[in-house]
């Protein structure tokens, strides 16, 4: 309910950025496929509130699991089913997510 809520005021926040404020919202796809994380690597703006929507369309994967280490996340990735992450505004810098074994990974260039 709360990432419905999110979500909802992300959309709202797009609509009417550049009428009401200079704030700027993103909302990241990524999907788990049979080569891992797709897209591997993203980039985003310094000061983009960023909100990870993760999608796993294979059983075929280790990649049950989402691990962002430098945040403290570890969250189950159910089959084709959209897993929402708050990262809330990033600073310039990398941050990595991978799969509960670290054997995948990706990043969020931020710069
Ligand atoms: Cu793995």
């Amino acid at each position: 309910m709360k990432f419905i809520i999110v979500i909802a005021s992300l959309i709202f926040s797009f609509q009417f950025a550049s009428a009401v404020s200079n704030e700027s919202g993103q909302i990241v796809e990524l999907k788990v496929t049979e080569k891992g994380f797709v897209p591997e690597k993203v980039d985003v703006k310094p000061g983009t509130s960023v909100v990870l929507k993760i999608t796993r369309k294979t059983d075929n994967t280790c990649a049950k699991q989402i691990k962002i280490s430098s945040r403290n996340i570890k969250k189950d990735l159910p089959l084709d089913k959209a897993v929402s992450i708050d990262l809330g505004k990033l600073e310039k810098g990398d941050i990595t997510f991978a799969c509960g074994m670290d054997m995948m990974t990706g990043h969020i260039i931020v710069q």
